[in-house]
């Protein structure tokens, strides 16, 4: 068949595609449409592929070197291939190092969004733009659960940029009639979660000390900080299937995609232990709470992991997005900390 115009396949341009996000939602793309995946990374002297390596050979799947940093080369990106879809997953996205890095944070979660905008409005006008919003927008809830209408109230560097970030989107759609949204999505992970985030710092952690006992050798317990702090924790594969679906409304609409149940730190590490048989105990208060199993100390405390400040309470009613996309997780609670605590014990 002559490839025309019409019948060409779209052009999807992903950034933070060696991510969690941005790797799931590559697949789900590859096999979902015939759309070409063109997948944004930033230049390093050590690769971090490990996400996208079965993606390396299919034909389908680019890589470019980009940095969300660079307005030229975001710039250069977009005018070049001209892409259908803009999906925006890069972030520096770890709201703890977000004290420590403020202005880095600021620079890639927020204006780091206008260097994409600005891209897309100058080449591609068409082109349809998701930015990864966060339920840090929200910080100090004043409700429970939170829906679309809660107001922004962040508690983290992280949290204000992507509370600016959706600002600035808005500002585009508005003032350039853009198809751009921002997503506003509750905690997600899976296995292939950065290993600084509280879930994968569990699992693995609880897989090597697993090992340990196993073969009976000393082991460091795993250390953690606000452990009573409440997620509303889902899969990512189910978030990047709703981000597609946002991306492909008549209008611009934005929703929150969350899973309505909300579980402490502490109940994540109860479940992973219960998932591979270890029947411990918690002993002790605050900072001297300890999770003791055989007479051993398996979990303790870290007063270096307590954030300048806390979001307590996260809890999202994802309502909206079921109502109006069809949009229905499908991965549970439990099966999710299965999938993780499986793998980190099987790749350890
Ligand atoms: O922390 C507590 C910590 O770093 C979860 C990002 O994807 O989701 C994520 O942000 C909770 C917090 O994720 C440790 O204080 C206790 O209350 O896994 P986290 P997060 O901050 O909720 C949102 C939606 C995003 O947008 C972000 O990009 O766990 N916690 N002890 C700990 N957290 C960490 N990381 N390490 C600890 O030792």
């Amino acid at each position: 068949m002559k490839m025309t115009m019409k019948n060409m396949p779209k052009k999807v341009v992903i950034t933070g595609v060696t991510g969690q996000d941005g790797s799931y939602m590559a697949d789900y793309l590859l096999e979902k449409t015939n759309y070409d995946i063109y997948g944004i990374i930033r230049r390093a002297s050590t690769n971090n592929h490990n996400n996208i390596k079965h993606l390396l050979n299919n034909s389908r799947f680019k890589i470019i070197t980009g940095d969300l940093a660079d307005s030229q080369s975001i710039d250069n990106i977009v005018r070049e291939i001209i892409p259908d879809y803009f999906i925006n997953l890069a972030a520096q996205s770890f709201v703890g190092a977000s004290w420590q890095i403020p202005e880095q944070t600021f620079d890639i979660d927020a204006v780091g969004v206008i260097r994409c905008l600005e891209a897309i409005r100058k080449h591609a006008p068409n082109c349809r733009f998701y930015n990864a919003g966060s339920s840090e927008e929200l910080g100090n809830v004043d409700y429970s659960p939170q829906d679309e209408n809660h107001p922004l109230k962040p508690r983290s560097p992280y949290g204000a940029a992507k509370a600016a970030a959706r600002h600035i989107v808005k500002v585009y759609r508005e003032s350039y009639n853009l198809f751009a949204i921002q997503g506003l999505l509750y905690n997600h992970e899976s296995p292939r979660r950065g290993e600084e985030f509280v879930t994968k710092k569990i699992t693995k952690k609880i897989a090597k000390i697993n090992k340990s006992l196993n073969y009976k050798e000393e082991f460091e317990p795993l250390e953690l900080g606000n452990i009573y702090a409440k997620r509303d924790w889902s899969h990512a594969k189910d978030f990047v299937r709703g981000i597609w679906m946002m991306l492909n409304q008549d209008k611009p609409m934005e929703y929150i995609l969350a899973s309505g149940k909300t579980h402490t730190v502490k109940e994540f590490i109860e479940k992973t232990f219960k998932a591979i048989d270890i029947q411990g105990s918690w002993i002790g208060d605050d900072i001297n709470e300890k999770f003791i199993y055989n007479n051993k100390i398996l979990v303790q405390i870290n007063p270096s992991f307590y954030r300048p400040a806390e979001v307590d309470l996260l809890l999202g009613d994802w309502g909206k997005a079921k109502k109006e996309l069809g949009w229905v997780p499908e991965i549970s609670f439990d099966n999710l900390i299965q999938e993780m605590i499986s793998f980190d014990m099987k790749n350890i």
